[in-house]
């Protein structure tokens, strides 16, 4: 039987490319975890010299401003935490405005992330921000699990394939399509997303869970009552689903849940994630992309492992690996 390194792949993947976008390596930041402006502001110039990811997602970006969920809105968890922040932003007109250009300035590929409670709102959002030169791919977030509106798009692949066969028309740019894990059937809203236009998913958003009120008010904790927990917690829920998705379609995935190191990384991509994005994590240290990329690193070059998600699952199919 032919071995990977024999197949001619393995200098292909240590280019890291995702949508035609050359990575310098497979680590990427999950939506709304890293705040590149205000980094920016903190860390100043060092920040670009060492920026910790390969393409910079940014925060959800709605079609009017939002203030986002009333307070509390974080519960920290023995491993990772609750969030219920309900999307606050500044709305498309603003994002726009005022932060698309800055992060543009940024070292690395920009993608954007939009949601909507509509196909019309979606539309408008993908139209808009696909036409910006700055962009280089558009994630549609239908998973947000603190917006009911968004969640239910993405909770059914019947309204996932809707939602693309309108939005699709309208992106000029690669799209792509970021699962929850709050469904029946994520596989199943993946088959849908790539017959139906994706060029792409990402998976996991978070898990929906609650905390109480510690006082023991038997109240609910979080402002907005539920909210997605993320981190450690979540870790082996991303291995499953992403490994569930990689059987289901070709797509190039962006696998994310959890991860703190190199070797979680790694298991993600060995399981069929392309790339991988860290997410929690980069609250505790802001440059823990930075890390778990040079973690992965030494940990491809000692194994010899460096097959990526769609690699392998061609591989497999090829030769029966
Ligand atoms: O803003 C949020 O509450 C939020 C979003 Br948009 C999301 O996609 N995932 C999440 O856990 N929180």
């Amino acid at each position: 039987m032919t071995g990977p390194s024999k197949l001619g792949l393995a200098s292909s993947l240590r280019e890291h490319r995702l949508l035609g976008l050359d990575l310098a390596h497979p680590v990427i930041n999950a939506s709304g975890t890293f705040d590149a402006i205000a980094a920016r502001r903190a860390f100043g110039e060092a920040l670009d010299e060492r920026f910790p990811f390969a393409a910079f997602v940014s925060k959800t970006v709605t079609l009017a401003p939002r203030q986002g969920n009333p307070p509390p809105r974080l519960w920290e968890l023995g491993a990772g935490m609750i969030n219920s922040i309900g999307l606050p932003n500044k709305g498309l007109e603003r994002f726009l405005a005022e932060d698309l250009p800055e992060l543009a300035t940024l070292p690395v590929p920009l993608i954007v992330n939009v949601m909507g409670s509509s196909h019309a709102d979606v539309g408008e959002l993908v139209a808009a921000v696909s036409a910006r030169a700055e962009v280089a791919a558009i994630e549609l977030n239908v998973s947000c699990p603190n917006v009911k509106t968004g969640l239910l798009m993405g909770a059914d692949p019947g309204e996932t394939a809707a939602l693309l066969d309108a939005v699709r028309p309208r992106a000029a740019k690669p799209l792509i399509v970021k699962l929850t894990p709050n469904c029946a059937s994520p596989a199943a809203v993946a088959a849908a997303a790539e017959r139906h236009g994706a060029d792409a998913v990402s998976l996991i958003n978070t898990v929906r869970g609650m905390a109480l009120d510690p006082r023991g008010t038997a109240q609910p904790w979080l402002g907005g009552v539920t909210g997605g927990v993320s981190g450690p917690a979540v870790r082996a829920v991303a291995l499953a689903q992403v490994r569930e998705v990689r059987e289901r379609v070709n797509l190039p995935i962006v696998g994310m849940g959890g991860v703190q190191t190199g070797r979680h990384a790694r298991d993600l991509l060995d399981v069929g994630a392309d790339v991988v994005a860290v997410g929690t994590e980069s609250f505790r240290d802001p440059l823990a992309g930075a890390r778990i990329a040079d973690e992965l690193a030494a940990f491809s070059a000692n194994s010899g492992n460096s097959l990526t998600g769609s690699e392998h699952r061609r591989a497999t199919i090829a030769f029966g690996l």
